[in-house]
């Protein structure tokens, strides 16, 4: 071997050995998926029509909104024009630096915060004048995996100083395919500073599901919304045999270990790998059926190749001829010996008690017949 490639390959090993074939597959766990989101940057600025990334704004008080009239310093009141603006209207896709002129470089009043969550762009809905708003915003059609999360971003905003949250000034509905909806979360959107909303849709699983933003204030000036994400993840979990444990007995039949893995994606066929821990108590072959060897406790460790998920299931191997005791032999042995241990002491005790004495004797008296003898 060259000696240059020497290290090399010591490295190659170790690497090796830092990164096993074994890692968790993409997709099944720890790598979540991105099921629906909208950050609004793909949109054509103050369009009301969300169609284009899937997403629909419907106006259901049909009244006439506010629009911004605000001053610079040294400037007299004057209005920050934007299409469609005074007119009924939904949510629309707002930027601050796109109006007329442009809203951004105004420091006063708090104009300053009219800027996005995320990039240039968010979802506004501007206040209804008579009445209180009936604006929605509907995501598309998703599916949430066994452990979804809906994260988004929200803020209010008061042209005045005073009140700083819009008091119950929206929801969020989970639609089913059925038509069915439900409240999954009802807040307040607070004015000093964007606020990030995570609401669980894990009992959603497998479902199809819309989601509404439903904006409901009354003279609340704006409604802001930005960087609506949805992301869900297989989090699957390895069962080991019923639940628990395996109890067999020696000269028993072999019996197959059943662990299963619940959450999976469908189609994914999972690859299990035993372990015991004691092959002198109960075997394992490589299809999980187990042998009991000698009577004992021990442990099998099934691995699920796919995901790296682990389960330990205890195996209790029992005595065969121990009528109506179905304790673990160990036990049984134990009492055994204690017992017959105690009865060969007390034997020998005897025995040796008997023995000794004699053979004592014996030893004193045979010195003094070879005495005679030699007289
Ligand atoms: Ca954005
Ligand atoms: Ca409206």
């Amino acid at each position: 071997m060259n000696k240059h490639a020497f290290p090399w390959l010591i490295l190659a090993l170790l690497a090796g050995l830092a990164f096993p074939p074994h890692a968790a597959a993409q997709g099944i766990t720890g790598e979540p998926q991105i099921l629906c989101s909208q950050d609004f940057e793909t949109l054509p600025c103050f369009t009301q029509d969300f169609s284009a990334v899937g997403w629909e704004a419907q106006d259901g008080d049909g009244d006439e909104t506010y629009m911004i009239v605000a001053s610079r310093e040294g400037e007299t009141l004057r209005e920050y024009a934007f299409a469609g603006c005074r007119e009924p209207m939904s949510f629309l896709v707002f930027n601050p630096d796109k109006t007329t002129p442009a809203i951004t470089p105004m420091q006063s009043q708090n104009y300053d915060k009219l800027t996005a969550h995320g990039g240039a762009q968010c979802a506004v809905s501007f206040a209804s004048k008579t009445k209180a708003n009936d604006d929605t915003l509907t995501s598309p059609a998703f599916v949430p995996l066994p452990k979804t999360t809906l994260s988004f971003y929200v803020k209010g905003f008061l042209a005045a100083s005073g009140e700083d949250v819009f008091t119950e000034s929206y929801e969020v509905l989970a639609q089913l395919e059925s038509g069915e909806k439900t409240v999954i979360w009802e807040g307040a959107a607070p004015t000093d500073g964007w606020q990030e909303v995570k609401v669980d849709l894990s009992a959603y699983a497998g479902s199809s599901l819309r989601l509404i933003f439903h904006y409901k204030a009354q003279n609340a000036f704006l409604f802001m919304l930005d960087d609506i994400v949805v992301t869900g993840e297989y989090a699957p979990v390895l069962i080991g045999h019923n639940g628990g444990a395996l109890q067999t007995r020696v000269g028993d039949a072999p019996q197959a270990l059943l662990p299963e893995l619940e959450g999976a994606p469908d189609g994914y066929v999972p690859v299990f790998t035993y372990e015991t821990q004691d092959e002198g108590i109960a075997s394992v072959d490589q299809d999980g059926v187990v042998s009991p060897v000698h009577m004992g406790n021990t442990v099998i460790t099934v691995t699920e190749a796919g995901t790296g998920l682990v389960a330990k299931i205890p195996v209790s191997v029992l005595a065969v001829t121990v009528a109506g005791d179905d304790r673990p032999l160990p036990n049984v042995l134990r009492r055994y010996f204690l017992y017959g241990g105690a009865a060969v002491l007390v034997i020998l005790v005897v025995v040796l008690g008997l023995v000794l004495p004699r053979v004592t004797r014996r030893g004193r008296k045979a010195p003094a017949k070879k005495t005679r003898r030699d007289r």
